[in-house]
């Protein structure tokens, strides 16, 4: 037999897989399809880098178990080509952006043949060829139409290295994504795209998919969408109002001040007004600076200046409240003025003590007792006024807790008609503790509320409490409840007393008073006029309307700037003509405008005429004033109005690497249709996307703008399903050893076409997938694969044992692999599907002899991984066709039974633990895994367990 040589069997197979275009794939209704995609790779000037293969590698998995499967399966590869690396290696050699491109796409290809991926290669796009671009532009055109792209002048993100515009995701902390610069504010006259006019559709289209948890979150938190109210404050002896957003109109009582973002309108129009104006101007301009993110985050020290000699009024109490301007009001969200409500929100809290201004509790925590305390229908409900204590001791550090059975609280109780809250409280802690001499610390809180059943008075109460801390001055008592035996009093440590209240309400007062906390939630309102009593909800809209505010949704998402100026993109295929701009088109009545209606002069080139080209240009920079090479290209730039025919300029401004990646997965499913992006019935037959997996990087914006693109097709009925992708899955990142990025600079970059000259593409796949979790990062580890390349010669060399004996002892092993196989790719646990493979080819080679079929189990299972050597197998186990068409294994259910087994580990009877172990493990094993248990281990509290039970299979139960 000869020895395992991937090199020869590798490239043997690719020729293979080339000649029959074994994975190309045309529609076939007879079969069902499957749909897998990757992100297509931006070809770089360094070749694939080794982190590009783990997607690329799972789902060559998945797709290839599904083809295997039966499915008639799709897995396409292309190039996200337009972009800034390409472009500036332009800037700096003055090679032509095509050219260059052309060469890396030739590198990549090479690249990725020489890992086996089961792409169908005659679909292979690039965003860069004009036959593709050509449809991005038709697109561009039909959002156009639809009055979705409009040309405004708006302070964009400026870096002033790059000389680009970035749309807000391309800032990371202050800093230009790409070269780390930070960024300016500039002003700018942009294409826009509406993305936010599908905010809705694409909050609820998440409803309709399978994304991983962390994706869809992240798409709801970046679309933000807020439910609240715009309400106004009139701004005294002038003519103004402050209109405020916000989500919580039942706190409008307790708003003590208004604050307006330094960039609001109102600023300047006041200013001769205000008593100090310079320093409202410093403090505009310092504000200019920052960034949205240094202007919120959370830890960062508010700032801000009041308005002297500026007040407004509260709607609401029609008392005077100062007005301010501050930073952590960001201009360009809600209205740009809040009201301040400093009991209930943490930033007007953090800004109130700061600068002294007033806290007004508006709402009163509330709990509804439950279980037996829970109130009752049939009996009368007492309202009570109600003081607790948090006592603390002489020396401090220990507080007061009252006992009476089962129950564990602070001292307080009611408050008697005509006595004030102190004098109650102060009586309270006299009959219920005997301690006489103590001081008032602070007012934890001034109402608080609960409601449910007192056992002792047969009747429900509803109870409204004020909570203080107060301190003993000396240890001097004298008889009191404790000594009726009504109740015990205990003191306790601090970091103890939290864990003994089992009052539900007193479990909050003691928060709110270590934690210092304001309540921020939703409860019952207090101090606000006829509002008492009326539960948040109820009063958002009642306190709305009754200041004649408004209800009203909010979004985060911001419309997307969609122009760069800059050379290697695709033309933005407008252009301006002086003349048409003069005759403007008619809005009809009821309808919706168009791009042309909202941008008088901007007329579109006629689809026929698509694609419109690149020109060539001699220097690839930005001109110095920031605009687009293309602008000093007379011959192209002027050019006829297509509507008209009089003199227009061409927009030279491109759009943004986004947008060929917010369709290719359309357009592979028919990449040479040059009448169509798409032939209406592949579109059908293929979408929507079945799985793809991408990087946590792209789940914001590469999957939103690509998402709106697809909604938006579908509104024009080019698409079937509103939704592109059914299921979305993540891959973690592959780091250097020591956990570090690779990068080129620190030269710790992994080169596979290294890895597969020395232990073959099949070692290289089956060692990424069996690196560590999918969805985790995992450090390189060459080690790893040398132990990989090993498993592999097993696999190899179990030919010799080839026999028709059946293999008994083996059957239950074979089908809890294929079961673990089959499971762990669906689950992309790809490392254990690996590890279980590992186990029965390590049993395997303890056997004298190995049955034909077993091996012909063991290599379709192992194909997905590790397509060459299976394929290579195959054909000696005497088979014809390609193993990527041979059936998936599948097993007897009872056989592939009792792989695990959970055992429950029981410390005194009570369960404290559970583990998962394989089957067969032994008693001793067990035992110490469990004895070991950080969980175990702290009921143990240190001491040797007195007796360990072990029930096989089951249970430990452990004595102390
Ligand atoms: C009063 C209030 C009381 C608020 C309260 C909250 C709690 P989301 O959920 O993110 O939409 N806000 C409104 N516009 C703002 C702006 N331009 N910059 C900074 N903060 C702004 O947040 C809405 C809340 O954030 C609004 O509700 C407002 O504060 C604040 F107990 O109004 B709230
Ligand atoms: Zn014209």
């Amino acid at each position: 037999m000869p020895k395992y040589e991937p090199q020869s069997i590798e490239s043997k197979w690719q020729k293979y897989w080339d000649k029959n275009q074994t994975f190309a794939v045309t529609e076939d209704p007879s079969k069902r399809k499957f749909y897998a995609l990757i992100e297509f790779p931006y070809p770089s000037g360094a070749g694939l880098h080794v982190g590009h293969p783990r997607p690329f590698t799972a789902m060559d998995v998945v797709s290839r178990k599904r083809r295997m499967e039966g499915y008639n399966v799709l897995y396409p590869i292309g190039f996200d080509a337009f972009g800034l690396p390409t472009e500036n290696f332009a800037i700096k050699t003055g090679r032509p952006p095509a050219e260059v491109t052309a060469e890396n796409i030739a590198t990549f290809t090479r690249q990725l043949k020489s890992l086996g991926f089961g792409f169908d290669w005659s679909r292979v796009v690039d965003t860069t060829d004009p036959a593709y671009y050509k449809w991005t532009q038709w697109i561009f055109l039909q959002l156009y139409k639809k009055g979705l792209a409009y040309k405004k002048e708006v302070a964009i993100n400026w870096c002033p290295k790059d000389k680009i515009g970035l749309a807000n995701e391309e800032v990371v902390d202050g800093c230009c994504e790409r070269c780390g610069t930070p960024v300016e504010k500039r002003n700018k006259s942009q294409w826009i795209l509406a993305i936010t006019k599908y905010a809705d559709k694409l909050l609820d289209g998440l409803n309709e998919v399978d994304y991983i948890p962390q994706a869809k979150i992240q798409q709801e938190h970046w679309i933000g969408r807020s439910e609240g109210a715009e309400i106004e404050f009139e701004v005294q002896s002038s003519e103004f109002k402050v209109k405020v957003f916000t989500t919580r109109p039942d706190t409008l009582f307790g708003a003590t001040y208004l604050v307006v973002a330094p960039e609001h309108p109102i600023l300047n129009a006041i200013l001769n007004e205000v008593k100090n104006p310079s320093d409202v101007h410093t403090y505009i301009d310092a504000a200019k600076k920052k960034t949205d993110l240094e202007r919120t985050a959370e830890g960062k020290e508010k700032t801000g200046v009041e308005l002297k000699g500026i007040t407004a009024i509260n709607p609401a109490t029609g008392e005077t409240i100062p007005v301010w301007t501050a930073d952590y009001v960001l201009g360009n969200y809600g209205t740009g003025a809040i009201m301040a409500v400093p009991a209930h929100d943490e930033r007007d809290f953090e800004f109130a003590q700061k600068y002294n201004l007033p806290v007004k509790q508006v709402v009163a925590p509330f709990f509804e007792q439950t279980g037996i305390d829970k109130a009752r229908t049939d009996v009368e409900t007492l309202e009570r006024r109600t003081v607790d204590a948090i006592i603390e001791s002489v020396e401090g550090g220990k507080f007061l807790l009252q006992v009476e059975g089962d129950h564990v609280h602070f001292v307080g109780g009611g408050a008697e008609t005509g006595e004030d809250l102190q004098e109650a409280m102060i009586r309270e802690v006299k009959e219920e503790t005997g301690y006489i001499h103590f001081e008032i610390q602070e007012t934890v809180v001034e109402h608080l509320q609960a409601y449910g059943f007192r056992h002792t008075k047969n009747k429900n109460q509803r109870t409204d409490s004020t909570v203080f801390h107060v301190r003993l001055l000396d240890d001097e008592r004298i008889p009191s409840e404790v000594e009726e035996g009504k109740h015990q009093i205990v003191w306790a440590p601090k970091q103890e007393i939290a864990t003994r209240i089992n009052w539900p309400h007193h479990v909050l007062e003691w928060k709110m008073f270590t934690e210092k906390n304001i309540f921020t939630e939703e409860g019952i309102l207090v101090n606000s006029g006829q509002f008492d009593g009326l539960p948040s909800n109820e009063a958002k809209t009642k306190i709305t309307g009754f200041v004649n505010g408004k209800m009203t949704t909010k979004y985060r998402l911001r419309d997307w700037v969609f122009s760069r100026q800059r050379y290697w993109g695709e033309p933005i295929p407008l252009v301006f003509c002086p003349a048409c701009k003069e005759k403007p088109e008619l809005r009809t009545l009821n309808s919706e405008p168009s791009g042309e209606q909202l941008n008088p002069g901007w007329i579109p080139l006629p689809e026929s005429t698509l694609p419109l080209t690149l020109p060539k240009v001699e220097k690839y920079e930005p001109t110095d004033n920031g605009e687009s090479p293309l602008s000093a290209m007379h011959d192209w730039v002027n050019t006829t109005c297509p509507k008209c025919g009089g003199p227009a300029t061409r927009e030279t401004d491109v759009m943004p690497n986004w947008a060929g990646s917010s369709w290719y997965f359309l357009r592979y499913l028919d990449p040479h249709n040059d009448t169509a992006f798409a032939a209406p019935e592949k579109i059908k037959y293929w979408t929507p996307v079945d799985w793809y997996n991408g990087g946590m990087e792209h789940t914001v914006l590469h999957l939103l703008y690509s998402r709106f693109w697809n909604q938006f097709l579908f509104d024009l009925g080019l698409v079937p399903t509103r939704e592109p992708y059914a299921k979305r899955t993540s891959h973690g990142m592959i780091l250097a050893k020591g956990g570090e990025k690779m990068s080129k600079s620190k030269g710790n970059v992994i080169n596979p076409d290294d890895m597969v000259a020395e232990f073959g593409a099949d070692a290289l796949r089956t060692y990424i997938m069996f690196m560590g979790p999918f969805d985790q990062a995992v450090e390189w580890d060459t080690n790893g694969l040398i132990g990989v390349r090993r498993f592999l010669d097993k696999v190899w060399n179990l030919q010799e044992k080839i026999n028709q004996k059946d293999e008994k002892k083996i059957t239950s092993l074979l089908h809890q692999t294929i079961k673990k196989v089959s499971d762990d790719i669906e689950a992309m646990r790809f490392n254990t599907a690996i590890a279980k493979m590992m186990e029965l080819v390590n049993e395997l080679g303890k056997e004298e002899h190995v049955s034909a079929e077993l091996f012909s189990t063991l290599t379709r299972l192992l194909a997905p991984f590790a397509p060459h050597i299976a394929e290579e197998l195959w054909q000696m186990l005497g088979n014809t066709d390609s193993i990527a068409f041979a059936p998936w294994p599948t097993y007897n259910a009872e056989l592939a039974k009792n792989d695990e087994m959970t055992i429950v580990v029981q410390v005194n009877g009570k369960v404290r633990d559970s583990f998962v172990f394989a089957a067969g493990t032994s008693e001793e094993e067990i035992k110490a895994t469990a004895l070991a248990s950080e969980k175990t281990q702290k009921w143990l509290d240190g001491k040797p367990p007195k007796k360990v039970i072990y029930v096989a299979g089951k249970l430990l139960s452990i004595v102390v």
